[in-house]
């Protein structure tokens, strides 16, 4: 019988591990609901997960200390002040040394992330390496919303993170504007497109990553519908979950991970899929982190 991943400390301050439950969802542009995002993931972690990680071999150590933070009120900020919060909640366990596993919410919360790694780190030095269907590199949202959210709507992380001097290499795209490649192709980003042939080899999107430190941000619509059908945008021709899978584990035994996200899983009636599969690549990300990284190619 599955027992999940054991929350076995009341205090983030003294955790080594912080689940940053983010539960917000305003800047939406299609299907609502990835405000309850967080609790339908942290519920699948706990009860639905086999103790066993198959994919890293390994399992979360059960003797780290492991604790929730829940951003509660949140989704009544507008998106400023929420990135804010974030960003202040998120220093706060990076001060403190521990590793934060963000769960969303809307993908603009990882904003807040990368504002907080900016402000105790060199950007240049960590690579946001990001499965998406979109490229979220719009500087705002006034090119399609008739009442715009912003420099913060959830079209616009990448593009806070570029400007922050974070390296990025998205991989999955296949929506994006016009603009969006522009912008691309003009700072010289290695994009990993999706469609119009055989996926690229998994080796080649690690050997594309220019820094040892990586974050890495998963939008659950990066993947194919068919595993992550509970989203806000979904896009047909996604990552195989196998896929998406193998390229977690590389990069978690090439590169030293420094941080990590899944958003925009907006769970709907009758099916759990979607927050089970991000529960799982959360539980297999942490369990990847006590297998350790592999000395040899
Ligand atoms: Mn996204």
């Amino acid at each position: 019988m599955p027992t999940g991943l054991k929350i076995n400390c009341s205090d983030p301050a003294k955790a080594e591990v912080v689940l940053l439950c983010v539960p917000y969802d305003h800047t939406a542009s299609f299907r609502k609901g990835t405000c309850d995002g967080p609790a339908a993931i942290v519920n699948s972690l706990r009860y639905q997960m086999e103790t066993y990680d198959r994919y890293a071999g390994a399992m979360p150590a059960s003797n780290r200390t492991v604790a929730l933070s829940e951003l509660t009120g949140i989704n009544d900020l507008a998106p400023s002040d929420m990135v804010a919060r974030v960003k202040d909640e998120y220093v706060r366990h990076l001060d403190t040394g521990a590793f934060v596993m963000m769960l969303g919410g809307e993908h603009s919360i990882s904003t807040g992330a990368f504002q907080a790694l900016a402000s105790r780190m060199e950007a240049q030095t960590i690579t946001v390496v990001q499965i998406d269907a979109h490229f979220d590199l719009r500087p705002d949202d006034s090119d399609y919303n008739d009442t715009p959210h912003g420099m913060y709507a959830h079209c616009t992380p990448m593009r806070r993170a570029h400007e922050l001097g974070f390296n990025l290499v998205p991989v999955g795209i296949r929506a994006y504007s016009q603009d969006e490649m522009d912008y691309a192709r003009k700072n010289g980003l290695t994009v990993f497109e999706w469609g119009g042939g055989e996926p690229p080899a998994v080796a080649d999107i690690v050997k594309a990553i220019p820094t040892d430190q990586v974050y890495l941000t998963i939008d659950v619509d990066g993947f194919d519908p068919s595993c992550m059908p509970a989203t806000g945008t979904p896009v047909p021709g996604g990552l195989d979950w196998y896929y998406g899978v193998d390229l977690i584990r590389e990069v978690f035994a090439r590169k030293q991970v420094v941080g990590a996200d899944v958003v925009e899983v907006a769970p709907r009636p009758h099916d759990v899929v979607t927050e089970y599969g991000a529960a799982q690549l959360c539980y297999t990300m942490l369990a990847l982190r006590e297998a350790g990284r592999r000395s040899t190619d």
